[in-house]
């Protein structure tokens, strides 16, 4: 306990995407108590023994801190609560308030919580939002993309991520004891949820489909090409670098990279578990242009050699280890999915 409260784990936007992975794979070791905070409630099913208390509200809501802060104090933080980057563009009011004033505020918490003696570690999902090829052209030619080029975001998204990543050093750097590790993660695919509102989505949403042997239009080109990454490997690096003494460090973010994939090899590798698959091309010119300025493929070097980030697939396993045995799975044995 400090002055009364119990220190605890935070996890924000847990009961999105990410949170509901990281949230399983931490609450089911032990350890710290976990508290979560979404505007959702968590999705069914025990989230594991570690985890203490939800707090359903919105990161903006001065009453919500109040009651959690009584009770509780975080000493590791995963801020995942946002906007994902195809809907902010539509609610770009709304994508500021969150991305940029809700996460700046939950560094200022964890800010004045921290003291020397008792450091408060926070730990952000970053994007390769934050980096801008000017020209698809430029993009085909680029090597992958290490942490420090090409940060020139051409998104709402993109920029209030590279804003947060910013401003989480700096505070670090005013010292007080916040510790600030940042993540730029790569398209994520999961087999047991579907994302909403990002841009990458068309991935994840095409594997799904084909499970469920339905037919998918799909929103960007054929050679529209991303980074991908298995989500328990996108987690297992969350957690190596939440983990990893500070000493190990030399950057405040950094890259995870995953397999570099265009829409026509993922359909062709999907077509050769799901020989039915039926995919029509109706482009959205919007969400094509913001692949476009994403890199193909991120250079993840420096996760690999400072905290060990090892993922466990590479592009030929993503499919036939993790996705397409728990895509059949998941429809064979029918759950709800939680979107
Ligand atoms: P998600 O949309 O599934 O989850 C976000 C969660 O935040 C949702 O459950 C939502 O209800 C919650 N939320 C939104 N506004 C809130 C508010 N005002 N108050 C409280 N909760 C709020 O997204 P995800 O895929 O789980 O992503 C988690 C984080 O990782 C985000 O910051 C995202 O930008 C980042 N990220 C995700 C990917 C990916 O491919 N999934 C890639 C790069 C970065
Ligand atoms: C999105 O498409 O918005 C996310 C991301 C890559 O940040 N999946």
């Amino acid at each position: 306990m400090s002055g009364g409260r119990i220190p605890v784990t935070l996890i924000t936007g847990a009961a999105g995407e990410i949170g509901q992975a990281l949230l399983h794979r931490l609450a089911e070791g032990g350890g710290q108590p976990i508290v979560t905070v979404d505007l959702r409630p968590l999705s069914a099913g025990a989230p594991g023994r570690s985890h203490r208390e939800h707090f359903r509200g919105d990161i903006l809501d001065p009453a919500l801190w109040e009651g959690l802060l009584r009770r509780y104090r975080p000493t590791l933080i995963f801020h995942l609560a946002a906007i994902l980057s195809t809907r902010a563009e539509s609610v770009p009011v709304l994508a500021h308030r969150v991305n940029a004033d809700g996460a700046a505020r939950v560094l200022a918490l964890a800010a004045d919580l921290a003291t020397s003696d008792e450091p408060v570690r926070f730990v952000f999902p970053s994007s390769i939002a934050v980096y801008g090829l000017p020209s698809q052209e430029a993009k085909e030619v680029a090597a992958p993309v290490s942490e420090d080029e090409h940060l020139d975001p051409a998104t709402l998204y993109g920029a209030q991520k590279l804003y947060v990543e910013r401003l989480g050093a700096i505070v670090e750097r005013l010292g007080g004891g916040l510790d600030f590790r940042a993540v730029r993660l790569p398209g994520l695919i999961s087999s047991d949820t579907l994302p909403q509102g990002g841009t990458s989505d068309w991935a994840p949403e095409l594997i799904h489909a084909a499970a469920r042997s339905e037919p998918y239009s799909c929103f960007v080109h054929r050679g529209a090409r991303l980074p991908f990454c298995a989500m328990p490997d996108a987690v297992e690096g969350i957690l190596r670098l939440a983990f990893r003494e500070k000493s190990s460090l030399t950057r405040s973010a950094y890259n995870l990279g995953g397999a570099s994939l265009s829409a026509a090899e993922i359909i062709a590798r999907v077509a050769r578990d799901f020989p039915d698959l039926e995919v029509r091309f109706e482009l959205d010119p919007r969400r094509d242009r913001i692949v476009a300025s994403w890199p193909g493929a991120v250079d993840d070097a420096a996760a690999r050699r400072d905290f060990g980030f090892a993922p466990a697939h590479d592009e030929e396993t993503l499919f036939s280890r993790y996705l397409i045995p728990g895509i059949r799975r998941r429809y064979q044995h029918p759950v709800r999915l939680p979107r």
